[in-house]
């Protein structure tokens, strides 16, 4: 992962949409290595030769104990948490995706057909991953005397569907086809993150020999240099 570490910028800053355009203050995102989320926008940025225009503030979220340095500057206290060059504050990965997106031109968002084709996907699996998130805060979270085993079933089968979904949309989701260029664009972005989050966190929940078509899939997505430098960790 790259992005050096400095000093945050604070909540007092002046809040604007107006870029300086790589010409200022470098944007500043806090993040987490383990984050499924973070790894979304760190790739869309390497996707998009914006690397470079971030610095990383490396900040610990938790639903149970809120980080206060996140706090001053996104309510929920999650990451990604982007402050631009001119001080405004995006919260949320797709608003900060879109953001750099627009940033660098707009390629990964689509036009027309291939837009809604695109947020759809976004959609899918950033559902899956917040059923993921959910159920792993279910168990380390939770004290163990409270933790609900329907609850994390129940956020399994949303995965599950949700997986068998995506594997009946596999044509959709290779676009050209296996031996043209892969489609690249937010909503496979975030399910490579997606899937790649399951392997991480969930390396029993064995996907990959029921949904063969997302399994070849992701194994050349992965290969893509912006999945291989944001790898998570932690
Ligand atoms: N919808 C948000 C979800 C972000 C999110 O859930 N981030 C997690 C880390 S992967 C987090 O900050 N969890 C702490 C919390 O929810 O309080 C996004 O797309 O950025």
């Amino acid at each position: 992962m790259q992005g050096r570490l400095v000093q945050p910028r604070g909540p007092e800053y002046s809040a604007s949409f107006e870029t300086t355009d790589g010409q200022g203050l470098p944007m500043q995102l806090y993040y987490s290595a383990a984050s499924p989320f973070v790894r979304k926008v760190l790739v869309t940025a390497h996707e998009l030769g914006l690397v470079d225009r971030l610095e990383l503030l490396s900040a610990a979220a938790n639903p149970v104990n809120p980080n206060l340095t996140i706090t001053a500057f996104n309510p929920l206290g999650q990451v990604p948490t982007l402050i631009t060059d001119a001080g405004a504050v995006l919260c949320d990965s797709r608003v900060i995706c879109e953001y750099l997106d627009s940033q660098a031109g707009g390629t990964l968002f689509g036009q027309a057909e291939a837009r809604w084709a695109a947020l759809v996907l976004q959609s899918h699996a950033d559902g899956l991953l917040d059923a993921a998130l959910l159920a792993r805060y279910e168990r380390i979270t939770r004290p163990e005397a409270l933790q609900w085993d329907d609850w994390e079933a129940g956020q399994m089968g949303k995965i599950a569907r949700t997986l068998d979904l995506l594997e009946r949309d596999i044509a959709v989701i290779e676009g050209a086809g296996a031996s043209a260029e892969q489609r690249v664009d937010i909503g496979t972005i975030t399910l490579g993150c997606a899937l790649g989050y399951l392997g991480f966190r969930f390396p029993d929940f064995n996907w990959r020999d029921t949904h063969i078509g997302l399994r070849a899939w992701f194994e050349r997505f992965s290969q893509r240099p912006s999945m291989l430098k944001t790898a998570p960790k932690g």
